[in-house]
């Protein structure tokens, strides 16, 4: 195995994924190297694009600028590629959503079929977190290898970059130049500035992953966002009681801003079915401890609530990190402090680009990489454009949420009038029919059809195009992928094509199937 000391250049070295793990844990742990030079210094320090972050945005960015024929250089603080998705957002959170989705049937199920009854020790946050923490530096590695081995992107990890002009960026003591940046820095927590959030005990998405040392056993969530639901969700599926306090209606405000009326409702119940205590309208005015977290101090519309608590969980936003470059370049940002950038994520400045959490959500991995390629294609000369706030999204509770296009009440805004294929039916209530059955909720459909999840298509019936799609249930993320793609195209989709494309029943996004049964009918009406 290559052996690294300080400062090491691994251009063209060929390490393994096995070898960039050592690297990366050494130098994650604190234990060794400086910056890690992947630059082929034969080419000397100009580039088409520097990149500032390595995250989805960045590394996406740059292997297709790279791609299209231009050179890139990726600088990144943390010791691997990839940023907070591998590291403490995207991939933690999937992995306590699908223990979420397991322990969640199980506690639905116990005593019937081969299920034993639900055991609260059985499960535990702590053992799942150690068991990321443990892991986490293999997909790293995987970047890393892949970055320099099939994509060929020059890079320096483990390194902060300090942006000097619109053209300039010094790293590990070297100045680099390049014809355009991109600032891809990411964001962090956002913290709500109340007395005792710096109690021991209170967490966000990121410190959880890296400092927690003990079990949880009662929790409050402060925060109505996508992280609330998501990680209140999971803390409720291992059994620990859970409240979430949020100031508005939850899943109203930040990136599900866009929600589906009748999706969120069916959601939120569903989570306080499940024993989660939902307190919206209702504010966090204070934790308090004594060493560390013992409660929240809560004003909620009947009054003061103190909620006791050993776990608080941070869930109100995010904000961009900007430090390195904030001070160099006059950027103009959003009322929320997000980096302002057009469709083809053109900053203010001539030559600047911005891409992934810096400008702001919705907060997805998927976002990050897209914009990124966007700023690259830009870069390259080709007609490339992103319209980032129109994206299919999901969160998880202990379902995949996923919408696209727009609401209902949004498309009556704008068309007037609207068909509609739901499940279950309009005017039924979730009980009473066990559809959307069909992969994961199979086992519901016959134990607890309430379970099966929701759906929704929403049609244009002047045009007859699908402007929108809504689902809680499992294994329809990929079906929208498509379906917004061919929503989104000039010529839309209508439901007659829809209704033409090839279903493998039984299939959970079920909108071919039930898109077949009004296709051609002459007068749309719902069902
Ligand atoms: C995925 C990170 S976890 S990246 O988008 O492949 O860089």
């Amino acid at each position: 195995m290559t052996v690294l000391r300080r400062h090491p250049d691994v251009h063209g070295a060929g390490l393994s994924i096995v070898e960039w793990r050592a690297i990366i844990d050494s130098a994650y742990s604190g234990a060794g190297h400086g910056a890690i030079r992947n630059v082929d210094e034969a080419r000397g320090g100009h580039f088409d694009a520097i990149f500032v972050g390595g995250g989805s945005a960045g590394r996406f960015g740059a292997a297709v600028l790279r791609s299209l024929g231009g050179r890139a250089l990726v600088l990144e603080r943390w010791p691997f590629l990839g940023g907070s998705c591998p590291h403490q957002a995207c991939v933690p959170h999937h992995l306590f959503s699908e223990a979420a989705r397991e322990l969640d049937q199980w506690q639905a199920l116990q005593g019937r079929l081969w299920f034993p009854p639900f055991d609260p020790a059985a499960a535990s946050i702590l053992e799942l977190v150690q068991l990321f923490r443990a892991q986490r530096s293999g997909p790293h590695a995987h970047m890393n290898w892949q970055s320099a081995d099939q994509l060929g992107i020059e890079f320096v990890v483990n390194t902060e970059a300090e942006v000097l002009d619109t053209r300039t960026v010094r790293a590990a003591g070297r100045a680099y130049t390049a014809d355009a940046l991109v600032l891809a820095t990411g964001s962090r927590a956002a913290l709500p500035g109340i007395e005792g959030e710096g109690l021991p005990g209170v967490f966000d998405y990121a410190s959880l992953v890296e400092d927690l040392d003990y079990e949880p056993r009662r929790i409050v969530v402060i925060g109505g966002s996508k992280v609330a639901v998501e990680y209140g969700s999971f803390f409720r599926a291992v059994g620990r009681p859970t409240t979430i306090v949020s100031r508005s209606a939850l899943l109203t405000s930040g990136g599900p801003a866009r929600m589906d009326a009748d999706l969120r409702q069916f959601v939120v119940d569903g989570m306080r079915t499940r024993g989660i205590d939902v307190l919206e309208h209702s504010v966090a005015t204070r934790i308090v401890g004594d060493g560390r977290v013992q409660g929240v101090e809560v004003l909620t519309p009947s009054g003061t609530q103190f909620l006791e608590a050993d776990f608080v969980l941070l869930g109100t936003g995010e904000e961009a990190v900007t430090d390195s470059f904030a001070d160099a370049l006059p950027l103009r940002y959003d009322p929320r402090g997000f980096v302002a950038v057009d469709d083809r994520m053109r900053t203010n400045l001539d030559g600047v680009y911005a891409a992934g959490d810096v400008i702001g959500p919705p907060m997805e991995m998927f976002k990050s990489r897209r914009s990124g390629t966007t700023a690259a294609r830009t870069i390259m000369g080709l007609d490339a454009e992103f319209h980032y706030q129109d994206i299919p999204d999901f969160l998880h509770t202990t379902y995949e949420v996923t919408w696209a296009g727009l609401t209902e009440d949004e498309a009556r805004a704008r068309f007037g009038d609207v068909a509609t294929i739901q499940l279950p039916p309009r005017g039924m209530s979730p009980g009473d029919t066990p559809l959307p059955m069909a992969e994961g909720s199979m086992l519901y459909g016959f134990t607890l059809p309430e379970r099966t999840g929701f759906q929704k298509c929403v049609i244009d019936p002047g045009s007859r195009k699908v402007v929108g799609i809504h689902h809680a249930g499992y294994g329809a993320k990929t079906a929208f992928q498509y379906l917004h793609h061919l929503m989104s195209r000039p010529a839309g989709l209508t439901i007659d094509e829809l209704g033409d494309m090839n279903e493998l029943y039984i299939s959970s996004d079920y909108f071919v199937g039930y898109a077949r049964l009004r296709a051609n009918q002459a007068t749309l009406t719902s069902m």
